[in-house]
């Protein structure tokens, strides 16, 4: 099997310092948590931009700043910025964050509820302005999926010509108003993506090492961070972030599968000639 691609989310848009302290939110608190799990194995950073006092922002002067604190300790790291930002932000505002010329960003490929009275919008025009946006700056996307209708999207705008990367997906599943992340929708979602795709899970909440495991299983990759999950195992708050990128490579051994480093996650993602 191929080399394990591990994404750590590092910190998000919704989960708080209430909740759990090791939620980093300012430029020293992110660069360290990154680094901490980038030395676990974490080779692709997906970052979302916060203010010192933890609200979000895709303000691309302040993601800059992140990416550059970031970088100055793991030059080599993939960093993925988020073009999901948070809810209730306009897709101008979400899409300033391209300014920066990243490496990589989300495409989010759908709309759902997202617990409570939110809706994370992103209807068939927003995904295909984003779409066009990230191909005409040559920035590769991931395409984040949180149920098989936002799959049978991407596939239509396969055909269409409007998505023209690699195709790698990441199946987010557990959100409330998302699919959920059972084996049966792991391997539904699988087997729906075209065959020469790659794709990682994202389990939030307590799908956050089941899906892990079966990703690893089968032959996918993987994400984990306090953006998704928030205890390392049942009732018990995570200390940090590489703490959890430490537990997906201890499955890893257990199933064999190797570590990628970031140049071999740019390989795998044919990211290389970017
Ligand atoms: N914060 C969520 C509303 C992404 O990063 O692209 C959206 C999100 C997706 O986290
Ligand atoms: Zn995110």
């Amino acid at each position: 099997m191929e080399k394990l691609i591990i994404t750590c989310a590092i910190t998000g848009a919704e989960v708080t310092k209430e909740i759990n302290e090791a939620v980093p939110y300012t430029a020293e608190e992110m660069a360290e948590s990154a680094y901490q799990a980038y030395l676990a194995g974490a080779s692709i950073i997906h970052l979302h931009a916060r203010e010192d006092d933890g609200t979000p922002t895709q303000d691309k002067n302040r993601f800059k700043v992140l990416i550059d604190a970031i970088k100055a300790k793991c030059p080599d790291v993939i960093i993925q910025v988020s073009t999901g930002g948070a809810v209730g932000m306009t897709p101008d505002e979400r899409l300033d964050v391209l300014n920066v010329n990243p490496e990589m960003a989300t495409l989010d490929c759908g709309t759902l509820n997202f617990g409570g009275d939110d809706i994370f919008v992103n209807t068939e025009n927003d995904i295909k302005y984003f779409a066009e946006k990230m191909n005409n700056l040559g920035v590769r996307y991931e395409m984040e999926c949180f149920e098989k209708g936002h799959i049978d999207t991407t596939l239509r705008f396969i055909k269409k010509g409007i998505i023209q990367n690699h195709l790698h997906y990441s199946f987010v599943l557990g959100v409330r108003g998302g699919m959920t992340g059972e084996e049966r929708d792991f391997l539904f979602l699988k087997d729906s993506i075209p065959s020469n795709a790659t794709y990682s899970v994202a389990g939030i909440g307590r799908y956050e090492f089941s899906l892990a495991e079966l990703s690893i299983k089968h032959g996918g990759h993987v994400r984990v961070g306090l953006e998704d999950n928030i205890y390392i195992e049942k009732g018990v708050l995570t200390k940090s972030n590489r703490e959890l990128v430490e537990k997906v490579v201890k499955i890893a051994k257990k199933y064999n599968r190797e570590i990628a480093t970031p140049q071999d996650t740019r390989r795998i993602l044919e990211m290389e000639n970017k």
